[in-house]
Formats: C-alpha cells, sequence, structure tokens
C-alpha cells in the first residue's frame, strides 16, 4: 500500500470539500483513525456506500499490514478512482494530528484508533493511556484549533467509548450508570469519555461519545476471544490441532456484530447535537455459552478440547456486560441482534463459515464482502 507523499503534509486551508459550507452527505469529507482495525474497515466501506464523496480519509499508524482495506483500497495515482487515502499519523504524535485536519478539512472525524485489548493494557499501561486516554486528548485538541484558525465550525468528532468502562456494574448499564473501569484500558476509555464531553461543553464543539459493547466479525483480531475460539475450532475439526487453551469461561459479554454497529457511529453524527449513546444487544452470554455454539456448529463437544491456561485471566476482571441501548433505538428506529443468534441463522452462516474455515490455507475462502448480510 502507498500513502501521500511527505510534500503532500502542508496546511492547505483551500480545495477542500468543507470550503464550499455544504453539509449533504455525498459531500462530506471523513477522516478515520485506526485504519487496520475492525471498526474503521466497516466504517471505511458505510461510508462509501453512503455516497460520501471520495476519498474517505484514513489516518494509519503502522504500515506493516493492511488485512482489512486491501479490497477497497485503490492506489492514490489512480486519483480519479481512489476511494480512500491513507496517511501516516499517530494519536502519540499531535502535529501529525493537526497537520492532517488542516490538509483533509474533514467534516466528520471519528477516532477507533486504540491499543484495544484489555488485558494487553496491563502488560502496557503507560503506552495504552498515551494512545487511548491523551490520544484523544491530542486529537480533540487538534480539531478545536483547526476550527479556530479556519472558522470551520461544522466539524463533528466522534469518540469510540466502550462497555468496559462500565466495568463492575450492575446491570443493565446505560448512558446513566457511573463508570468503573476495571484495566488502564478502561480507565484511559473513561478518561477519553470525559474530555470528549469537555469539549462539548467548554467550547460547543460537536462531539459525540458512542459507548459501544463488544462487537465481532471475521475481521476481529485473533487475540480476541470469540476469533481465537472460531479459529481454533475449524483447526481442531481439520485436525491441525486438539487443544484450545482459554481463560474465564464465565465472563458474559453482549454481542453484537461489528458490520452493524458502523451504522450507529455514523447515525449519531447525523443528530442535531453532539451526544452520549449506549449500543447494544441488550442480550448477554458466557464464553462458555459461546464455546457450546461455536463447538457445537461442528458437531464437536468443547469439553473434549478446551484447557484453562490461567495465563489468560486478568488481574481484574469484568463479570458482566449488558447494555441498555433504549436511548440509542430511537434514535436509530430499530434494535440490533445478538451476535450468537445471528450466526445461527440461515443466511448468516457464511460468515461463521469464513471464520471457521478461513485457517484452511489452501481452500477458498468465501466471498464476504460487500455486502455482507445478516439477516
Ligand atoms: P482494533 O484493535 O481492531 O483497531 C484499532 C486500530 O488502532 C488498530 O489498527 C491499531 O493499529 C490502531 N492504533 C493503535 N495505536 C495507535 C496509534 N498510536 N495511532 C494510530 N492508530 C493506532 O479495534 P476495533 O476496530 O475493534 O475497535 C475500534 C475502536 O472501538 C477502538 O478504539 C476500541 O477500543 C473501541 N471499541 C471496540 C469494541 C469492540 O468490541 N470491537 C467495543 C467498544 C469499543 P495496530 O493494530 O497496528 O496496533
Ligand atoms: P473484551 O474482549 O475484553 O471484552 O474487550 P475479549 O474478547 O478479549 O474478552 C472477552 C472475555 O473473554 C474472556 N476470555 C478471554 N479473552 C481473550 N482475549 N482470550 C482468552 O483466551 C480468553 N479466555 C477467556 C476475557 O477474560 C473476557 O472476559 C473487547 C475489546 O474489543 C475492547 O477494545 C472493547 O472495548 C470491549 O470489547 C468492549
Amino acid at each position: 500500500m502507498e500513502t501521500e507523499s511527505d510534500s503532500s503534509r502542508v496546511r492547505s486551508g483551500s480545495g477542500s470539500h468543507a470550503a464550499n459550507g455544504s453539509t449533504t452527505s455525498e459531500r462530506k469529507v471523513t477522516l478515520l483513525t485506526g485504519i487496520i482495525g475492525q471498526d474503521d474497515s466497516y466504517l471505511t466501506e458505510f461510508l462509501l456506500n453512503k455516497g460520501y464523496e471520495g476519498p474517505v480519509r484514513s489516518l494509519l499508524l503502522r504500515l506493516s499490514r493492511t488485512p482489512s482495506v486491501n479490497h477497497i483500497y485503490i492506489d492514490p495515482h489512480n486519483a480519479h478512482k481512489a476511494c480512500m487515502k491513507v496517511h501516516y499519523a499517530d494519536l502519540t504524535d499531535a502535529s501529525s494530528l493537526r497537520c492532517w485536519l488542516d490538509n483533509i478539512q474533514p467534516h466528520e472525524v471519528y477516532n477507533l484508533a486504540a491499543q484495544s485489548h484489555v488485558a494487553v493494557s496491563f502488560e502496557i499501561p503507560d503506552y495504552t493511556a498515551d494512545v487511548v486516554a491523551t490520544g484523544a486528548l491530542r486529537l480533540l485538541e487538534a480539531v478545536i484549533s483547526h476550527i479556530t484558525a479556519t472558522g470551520q465550525t461544522h466539524i463533528k468528532y466522534y469518540q469510540a467509548g466502550s462497555s468496559e468502562m462500565f466495568g463492575s456494574t450492575s446491570l443493565p448499564q446505560s448512558e446513566e450508570t457511573p463508570f468503573h473501569p476495571r484495566s488502564p484500558y478502561a480507565a484511559s476509555k473513561c478518561a477519553a469519555h470525559w474530555y470528549t464531553v469537555n469539549y462539548r461543553e467548554a467550547y460547543g464543539t460537536f462531539t459525540c461519545n458512542v459507548i459501544l459493547f463488544n462487537h465481532e466479525s471475521p475481521r476481529r483480531g485473533e487475540n480476541f476471544v470469540t476469533r481465537k475460539i472460531t479459529r481454533v475450532v475449524g483447526r481442531i475439526k481439520i485436525v491441525l490441532q486438539n487443544k484450545l487453551f482459554l481463560g474465564n469461561l464465565q465472563a458474559s459479554r453482549d454481542w453484537g456484530l461489528a458490520g452493524d454497529y458502523v451504522e450507529a457511529m455514523w447515525m449519531m453524527l447525523q443528530q442535531e447535537k453532539g451526544d452520549n449513546y449506549v449500543v447494544a444487544t441488550e442480550e448477554s452470554h458466557t464464553v462458555e455459552e459461546f464455546l457450546e455454539v461455536a463447538f457445537g456448529y461442528v458437531g464437536l463437544n468443547w469439553k473434549d478440547h478446551v484447557v484453562i491456561d490461567k495465563r489468560y485471566f486478568r488481574p481484574a476482571e469484568v463479570d458482566n456486560l449488558k447494555g441498555d441501548s433504549s436511548k440509542a433505538r430511537k434514535v436509530l428506529g430499530r434494535k440490533y441482534w445478538l451476535m450468537l443468534v445471528i450466526w445461527m441463522s440461515n443466511n448468516s452462516l457464511k460468515i461463521y463459515k469464513t471464520t471457521v474455515w478461513s485457517v484452511l490455507e489452501n481452500m477458498p475462502v468465501p466471498e464476504l464482502d460487500p455486502p455482507l448480510v445478516y439477516s
């Protein structure tokens, strides 16, 4: 993948879609952080399908891998065809953020980049806080100074909040539930949440905190539990391995589908005022229940293969998460469905099959994108 050359990193102030002040969706320019991530790839596809005028711009941290976006990436040297552009930037580098905001002049900024693994945040707490908490602050500050310098007040900011912020609170968790973070990651997300609220109150900027409960897909990183399980189920089924090592099976999560939730992200930025929203399926299941479904799907019993390994337990666990997304439901006009149910429904088996069988090196993986069919 190529990126724009360094010479394009100048503060242009002209030639952007923002300059004409249009706010119609087809003339919007978007900036996303964290393009390699699961949500970024679905959101990029969603925005392109919505008819957002290309390119959907993205910031990229590491250039060594680009699996989630390769299928929609077009070489920028084919400028008339390019539907997204990828730039070097980092949430730990304030100057890069401000520079690209000035250069791109986006209408919408989605801050999705993060060190997003909860267990890993106990190992690298300092880095996690720098990216997740201070990174959000740097981006908000870049937005404000960009607005001050250019007068472009229409800019809207999206902050990826997390159900982990609720930690050990009682169910169900809504926008009114007080936070009780149980990891450096969750505490950092709480800080990012309050920075986002503060910049809304202090400067009148349109900022949104969308507190998403877990959402999964075939593009989920393989060190998160759903993808770890389904990947190994495939390997066990074809006798590539026999054991699956896991931690706490009693933890309960409200699992939705990533491809669905990006719609909620976009929708919340289309409201008149920035606000805080919880997005969830409103159902919760344990990791053990997930194992039953995943192994059962290929005719195996999880108890014959799963081994509990203490290494995968966290210093402090979030036992039970289940959202109350009634506020978001009013905006969206519908609710989202639990992933387990969807995976078992006929039309969506292909998502599951892809996840299971994608471990087979010489076997064609069914075409999934676009579009994913969920119901
Ligand atoms: P991923 O971990 O898949 O993607 C996050 C992306 O951010 C990765 O591409 C990562 O790059 C990148 N990144 C990490 N550090 C930096 C940095 N310093 N500067 C720029 N980019 C960086 O996350 P998801 O797509 O699953 O989630 C998107 C967002 O939503 C995250 O903020 C996450 O915390 C939050 N969230 C996710 C939920 C979920 O269930 N998926 C639920 C609630 C919130 P690299 O991989 O190279 O480190
Ligand atoms: P989570 O997702 O911590 O909820 O954070 P993850 O899939 O990592 O864990 C879910 C639950 O499964 C238990 N578990 C294991 N988890 C992993 N990763 N590996 C194991 O071997 C294992 N065994 C049991 C965990 O203890 C936990 O209880 C995700 C991330 O996407 C965050 O960025 C996001 O904010 C939250 O979801 C909402």
